[in-house]
């Protein structure tokens, strides 16, 4: 998979060297290239915003320069012969979650186009999901309250989506038992670790016990308790 981030401010982006991602991306598992959506602007000045149509605060990113740089980034990755799929982070956008990250999972090419200010001018979002060459365009919100752009936004969902990816991940932390991928899409429940009693707090006896089937027990129960406190929107859901 080939991942294009475009912003206004790349050096959000150095931490996708560290850890996780910075790992496979050392393991070309897959890439990463961010860039500088100013180099797109216009004028001497490289403005790449103007202001809004039918009046109000703020300002909005023109549909030209995005249009440009969309397509720079989409022939950087056509070599292969791939369609790129276009994210858009916006909080009017569908919910990000973990079945959204599986499905991007497949994709060759990815783009995220990170918005400031007033967002992105909306033509572009309806021009790039009627071209044949791209897979398409989703328009996604973190959740439900607003940042000041799209840059953490795509730090969460790049995360989200490449740790998915084969051979991120070690053979023994498994993401079939992370929260949202068990069963009936519940949170994971408590953990523990060495000592077995820390200020008078002891680990639940079913995991000291060394018994398999009664520590799977537990942690189901404890996953859908946990469940139940935090989040009860999901429980409806629930086998
Ligand atoms: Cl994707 N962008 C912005 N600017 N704010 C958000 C968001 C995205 N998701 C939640 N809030």
């Amino acid at each position: 998979m080939r991942i294009d981030i475009v912003s206004l401010f790349p050096e959000y982006f150095e931490p996708l060297h560290l850890s996780l991602v910075g790992k496979a991306r050392r393991d070309h598992i897959f890439d990463i290239h961010v860039h500088d959506l100013r180099q797109w602007g216009v004028g001497p000045h490289r403005q790449m915003d103007d202001t809004p149509y039918g009046g109000g605060p703020g300002m909005v990113m023109s549909a030209d320069v995005w249009g440009t740089a969309l397509d720079a980034v989409h022939r950087l990755g056509t070599q292969a012969g791939n369609k790129p799929l276009l994210v858009i982070p916006t909080p009017s956008g569908v919910l990000f979650n973990q079945s959204l990250a599986t499905s991007w999972t497949t994709q060759t090419h990815l783009v995220f186009a990170c918005g400031r200010y007033e967002g992105i001018d909306s033509r572009v979002a309806m021009y790039y999901s009627s071209q044949p060459d791209w897979a398409g365009v989703h328009e996604v919100s973190l959740g439900d309250y607003v940042l000041a752009g799209g840059e953490v936004a795509v730090m969460a969902m790049t995360e989200a989506v490449t740790r998915l990816m084969p051979g991120v991940l070690g053979n023994s932390t498994s993401a079939a038992d992370d929260s949202f991928s068990l069963p009936g899409g519940r949170v994971e429940g408590s953990v523990f670790t060495k000592p077995p009693i820390w200020r008078d707090l002891e680990v639940p006896a079913p995991l000291i016990s060394g018994n398999h089937a009664l520590i799977a027990k537990w942690r189901a129960a404890d996953s859908i308790r946990r469940t139940h406190v935090n989040r009860p929107d999901l429980m409806r859901d629930l086998p």
